[in-house]
């Protein structure tokens, strides 16, 4: 398998609950690494362009409201097939969906407030890095 980074956020929710680390120690548990991480009060301008792709859904303007309401954790993970295991690690989007032990199904409220964000695809991944980090920003390990 190939060593991939994915784009991870711990989002207001858990932020606001005090969560952020054990979530970031749940992901390093699992094999991936952190090359890069940051908090941020993202603007409103900032989750808009972020979540661009959902602009049509009926959640989006919720969604919009939601992670402005507090600050974040952006993190870069690196391991292996990051991408998948990062979301497999995650959960379903719905916690009420999402398996047992999982980070969504320890720490999300609902579909809404579930806690974190894993990049969908590799392509995905390298845009999202980029939205939050520059290259000077990102150490790898070793
Ligand atoms: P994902 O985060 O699991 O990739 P997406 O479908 O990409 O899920 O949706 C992005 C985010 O939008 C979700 O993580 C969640 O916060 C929110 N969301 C998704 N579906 C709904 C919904 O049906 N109602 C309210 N919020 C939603
Ligand atoms: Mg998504």
């Amino acid at each position: 398998m190939a060593i991939e980074r994915t784009l991870s956020m711990i989002k207001p929710d858990a932020v606001a609950a005090g969560n952020q680390w054990a979530i970031l120690e749940h992901f390093r548990e699992s094999g991936l690494n952190v090359v890069a991480i940051k908090r941020i009060h993202l603007t409103q301008a900032q989750a808009q362009a972020f979540y661009a792709v959902h602009a049509e859904r009926p959640f989006y303007g919720s969604l919009v409201k939601f992670m402005t309401e507090g600050p974040i954790y952006a993190q870069l993970l690196e391991g292996e097939n990051a991408v998948a295991h990062h979301r497999a690690v995650m959960g379903a989007t719905n916690p009420a969906e999402a398996a047992e032990g999982t980070v969504r199904k320890l720490y999300a409220t609902n579909i809404e407030r579930n806690a974190c964000h894993g990049s969908d695809s590799l392509k995905n991944a390298a845009i999202e890095s980029a939205f939050f980090f520059s290259g000077s920003e990102i150490v790898a390990l070793g």
